[in-house]
């Protein structure tokens, strides 16, 4: 991590910001990385991701949002923690990455354009390819207003899966579209792993979903909870320790 931070890095300041140094960027944006036990994708993350998005010219900065305890892992509402943490530092555009997915043409931007955006549409797990179309995992971008009006994540996904496929619902449900990269910029690797432990396959996830419609005013930035353990800025990224609770 040393020479990372001394080689590559000279223009970051504390907690993983960036300015570029010679133009405006249009948009301040912030990366959220949900995250707990994941730190040798989170050194992979930083390595290949830094030098990206200084080349794409983004004043950014890295939020990694780290899940205290052992209970079960909830993506979705760390999510929401960190986009309600970022905005205290006048963040306006948002993008939400997951630690293993780096991607492999610089010309996907990650920045926040006209409707949301699915970043990663072409990952080699899935042989670079859409799994299915209406899939909105991985790597995603909001504007502010964008994800305001979707009232966020739902903070009702405890364990693996679902959590996208609500974001891509509450998007529909307030009639917006979505936008993607095209199948060659928008290729990704993602760093080989096993299921968490604690991150089960979710079995409520198709009966949350079938209520993402009337549940979606009442669940999300607007209903979310949670207690900051530990801030703590590190050169390449800040990191935030919290406790989001249990399920209900
Ligand atoms: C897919 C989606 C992912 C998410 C997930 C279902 C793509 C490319 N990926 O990924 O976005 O929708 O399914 O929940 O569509 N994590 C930790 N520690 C843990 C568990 C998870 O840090 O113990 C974080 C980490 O950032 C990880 C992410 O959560 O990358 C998603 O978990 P995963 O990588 O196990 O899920 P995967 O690869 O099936
Ligand atoms: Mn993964």
């Amino acid at each position: 991590m040393d020479s990372v931070r001394a080689g590559f890095n000279p223009t970051l300041l504390e907690g993983g910001r960036y300015k570029p140094p010679d133009c405006i960027s249009h948009h301040k944006v912030a990366i959220i990385i949900p995250f707990r036990n994941r730190h040798q994708h989170l050194i992979q993350w930083l390595y290949y991701l830094h030098p990206i998005l200084q080349r794409q010219q983004l004043d950014y900065g890295v939020y990694v949002i780290n899940q205290d305890g052992d209970g079960t892992f909830n993506r979705a509402k760390l999510m929401n923690v960190g986009f309600a943490e970022a905005m205290k530092d006048n963040y306006t555009c948002f993008v939400f990455s997951d630690v293993d997915l780096v991607p492999l043409d610089d010309r996907n931007i990650y920045g926040c354009f006209g409707n949301p955006r699915h970043l990663s549409v072409a990952v080699d797990t899935f042989n670079f390819r859409l799994p299915y179309s209406t899939i909105f995992g991985g790597v995603v971008s909001f504007s502010r207003q964008q994800f305001i009006i979707i009232n966020g994540y739902s903070n009702n996904y405890w364990g693996w899966g679902g959590e996208d496929d609500d974001l891509y619902k509450r998007i529909e449900m307030r009639s917006m579209t979505i936008s993607r990269p095209d199948m060659q910029s928008g290729r990704y690797r993602m760093i080989k792993h096993v299921r968490d432990r604690h991150n089960e396959a979710n079995p409520q996830r198709f009966n949350n979903l079938y209520k993402t419609q009337s549940n979606m005013h009442q669940d999300g930035i607007n209903s979310l909870e949670y207690k900051i353990n530990k801030v703590e800025k590190d050169k390449l990224y800040t990191f935030i320790t919290v406790d989001i609770g249990s399920p209900q």
